[in-house]
């Protein structure tokens, strides 16, 4: 660090934040837009900043009902890897993979992406044959994809236990070097900031309450901050995206499950990639600050609660102790949850509907904070243009009935 960023960093710690120019405006709603994104989170923002820079719409607005970020995208565990199984899925997540790469870059702002590498450990032969299919297809994909042995595994990760005579021993395991985390928030803020830069309205504190369709078309969105005009709404609202969608008088093939993660205090850095196990449902890595950041599967139930059950938490850290010994006696400092958007193949929704005008991104479930900007590109295209690109066409609603689904319960990773 110069002396010259000391001298800046002891300025700004002592102002107390007081004249920093915002990061974005905060602009009062106005009568109408040339397109409206529901939800500001990861995927809404990114979708708005792909909307002005790659199709020259810069007439939106982003309505989030709370705070930008503050659903499942400043909630996830920021795993960040492009390793399914069937091409349409690869394809889409390699896609957001490649554009995380130069997000930083592309944004101006530090996403802080950390390409650490993301291991998916196989305990018994089943397991290992079948994550030894998905290196084979993610290779012939084009995606990084490595199969390490049980010794392989140990010397990557020395601090796994190694002991073939516990419940869960570790037989081998998948690993993607590309892969790795990302600052949640960060992405976010990036997103956000990029997109006002371009003329975006980001309008936090504003719930869409009803849509106004007329002939079978979007009018406008109904919202707790007065009626928005606008012949193009799309919706990326996680969570929440059948609640909106019932009030167009459409059902998602969704449910919503809580999903919920964990921070251990800080220790000094003692794990430099990402572990999961599919089977025990638990993973974990550390975080810049030098927490544990520990998850679990799905909460079982449906619920909007963004907290989830004991029961879970439990099991999930008598695997990670299995796992990893060394943790045994680490305090745990802080639980949450978020409310995640599941449909029956494990794979999301980018897609019309039967209202002219209205689109939703959903169905991303326990796994689409990776997908984020990938995710963002896509869905503009389908906004702008009224028609899915090549990467997006396979994850339309229509699948559901034609019965081309994209079964990505594997590669999803925690259960769902
Ligand atoms: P969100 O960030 O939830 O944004 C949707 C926004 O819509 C919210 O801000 C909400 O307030 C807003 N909204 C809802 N209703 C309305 C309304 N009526 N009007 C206006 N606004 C509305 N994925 C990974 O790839 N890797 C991981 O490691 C990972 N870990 C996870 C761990 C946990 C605990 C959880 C909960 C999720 C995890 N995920 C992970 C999944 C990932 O977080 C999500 O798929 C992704 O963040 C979804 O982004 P989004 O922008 O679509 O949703
Ligand atoms: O999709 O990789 C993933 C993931 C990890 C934790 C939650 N989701």
């Amino acid at each position: 660090m110069t002396k010259y960023s000391i001298l800046s960093l002891a300025r700004n710690a002592f102002s107390y934040h007081e004249n920093w120019p915002e990061a974005w405006r905060s602009p009062e709603p106005k009568p109408a837009y040339e397109a409206v994104i529901v939800g500001g989170g990861g995927h809404g923002l990114a979708t708005a900043y792909y909307l002005a820079k790659e199709h020259g719409i810069t007439n939106v607005a982003v309505l989030e009902k709370g705070w930008i970020g503050g659903g499942n995208t400043g909630r996830n565990t920021t795993i960040v890897r492009s390793n399914y199984l069937f091409d349409a899925s690869a394809h889409l997540y390699e896609h957001a993979l490649k554009l995380w790469e130069g997000l930083s870059q592309e944004l101006n702002y530090n996403v802080m992406f950390s390409q650490r590498g993301v291991m998916n450990l196989a305990h018994d032969q089943h397991e290992a044959r079948e994550l030894k299919r998905r290196v084979h297809a993610n290779r012939l994909n084009g995606i990084d994809a490595e199969w390490l042995t049980r010794e392989q595994v140990l010397e990557f990760c020395p601090i796994l236990n190694g002991d073939p005579t516990i419940r869960y021993p570790v037989v081998g395991a998948t690993l993607q070097r590309r892969g790795g985390t990302a600052r949640h928030d960060a992405v976010a803020w990036g997103y956000a900031r990029a997109a006002d830069e371009r003329g975006v309205d980001i309008i936090q504190n504003c719930e869409v309450t009803g849509f106004r369709i007329t002939n079978g078309a979007v009018e406008g969105v109904e919202t707790t901050r007065g009626f928005i005009r606008t012949g193009k709404v799309g919706v990326v609202a996680a969570g929440h995206s059948s609640v909106l969608a019932a009030m167009a008088g459409i059902r998602l093939p969704l449910e919503s499950h809580p999903l919920q993660a964990l921070v251990s205090e800080p220790v000094k850095p003692v794990i430099d990639t990402v572990v999961m196990s599919n089977a025990v449902h638990a993973y974990v890595s550390q975080s810049d600050k030098g927490e544990l950041v520990i998850g679990a599967g799905i909460d079982p139930y449906v619920s909007y609660t963004q907290r989830g059950g004991f029961s879970v938490i439990e099991e999930t850290i008598s695997a990670i102790v299995e796992m990893f010994p060394i943790f045994s006696r680490m305090r745990m400092m802080r639980q949450w949850g978020g409310i995640v958007d599941t449909a029956p193949d494990a794979s999301a929704i980018i897609s019309k509907t039967p209202v002219k005008g209205l689109y939703f991104n959903c169905g991303w479930g326990t796994g689409g904070f990776k997908a984020t900007p990938g995710s963002g590109h896509v869905f503009a295209h389908l906004v702008a243009r009224d028609e899915p690109n090549a990467l997006a066409a396979p994850f339309s609603l229509e699948r559901f009935s034609s019965g081309a689904l994209v079964a990505e319960h594997g590669a999803a990773a925690v259960a769902h």
